[in-house]
């Protein structure tokens, strides 16, 4: 059973993250199948991306799944991992990928929503960025997502105390483009889609790369990037990684102590 669908019309490409079950965790087999959709989308020259989950959905996305990071002792976050992997097809994609956001969105699931060039959700929704609850530690690249998108004040906090905030606070920061009820989303983010659709393909997608360029035209030595990798590699191995990917297989608490 595929765990997406997808639909292609009037050059709008839709791509539904549908593995409801396991709360669209983003697991090798959804992503590689996300992947496939973003390429055919991109081959058959869609003009807009809608990402979505299916209507009416608690989740939208309990991002990376926990049950494929490496164990202790592995970066969990590396180059081709496929989080990193979705999430620069999302953001090296010529077409706008719109965000229709419906539910909690979690983590990587959340990265992946703010990798997106235009995010519109119902007031139900709510956003997370739970790392710190797993011992996870995040990888610069994926920072830099978020520290573009979000105000570094309430990253910090989100990135902390890992709890969600709700749809209209990220509204209010400017971190989403437009909320909406459950009922109403669909024409939203049709006539977002159908706006976009109607104007220059070719002046989009050199606006989209211009943006994702210069927001990521940021140098660090050699010595400092190597001091960064010493630091996440000092959490990937301690005892409190594995202590957060065990406690979240053995469904409790986990205990952290801070080595
Ligand atoms: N990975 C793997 N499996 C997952 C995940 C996940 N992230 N989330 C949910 N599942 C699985 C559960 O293990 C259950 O499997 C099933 O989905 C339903 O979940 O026991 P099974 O049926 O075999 P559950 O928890 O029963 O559903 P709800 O009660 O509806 O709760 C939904 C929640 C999304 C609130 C809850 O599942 C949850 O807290 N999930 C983890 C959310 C999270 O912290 N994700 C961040 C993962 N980390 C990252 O993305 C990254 C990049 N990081 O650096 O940490």
């Amino acid at each position: 059973m595929p765990l997406i669908e997808t639909e292609f019309a009037d050059s709008i490409g839709t791509l539904v993250m549908n593995h409801v079950e396991k709360r669209n965790a983003l697991s090798m087999e959804l992503i590689d199948e996300m992947l496939g959709a973003i390429e055919h989308f991109n081959a058959s020259g869609a003009r807009v991306i809608i990402l979505r989950a299916p209507a009416g959905c608690r989740v939208w996305s309990a991002g990376h799944d926990v049950s494929e990071l490496p164990d202790r002792g592995r970066d969990p976050l590396g180059w081709g991992d496929p989080l990193r992997v979705v999430i620069r097809a999302i953001q090296e994609s010529p077409a706008p990928v719109i965000a229709h956001i419906e539910g909690s969105v979690w983590g990587g699931g959340c990265e992946v929503a703010l990798a997106c060039d235009i995010l519109v959700a119902t007031t139900e929704a709510s956003f997370a960025i739970t790392p710190a609850k797993l011992g996870v530690p995040y990888n610069l690249g994926g920072v830099l997502t978020l520290m573009n998108m979000v105000p570094h004040p309430v990253l910090r906090e989100m990135l902390f105390t890992a709890r969600p905030i709700p749809a209209r606070q990220a509204f209010n920061l400017g971190m989403i483009n437009a909320i909406c009820d459950a009922a109403e989303i669909d024409a939203r983010v049709a006539d977002m889609a159908r706006a976009i659709a109607a104007n220059s393909p070719l002046s989009i997608a050199a606006m989209k790369e211009e943006i994702r360029l210069l927001a990521g035209a940021h140098s660090i030595s050699p010595e400092l990037f190597e001091r960064v990798q010493a630091l996440r590699r000092t959490v990937y191995d301690s005892h409190d990684y594995q202590e957060g990917l065990d406690a979240f297989r053995e469904k409790r608490k986990p205990v952290f102590v801070g080595k």
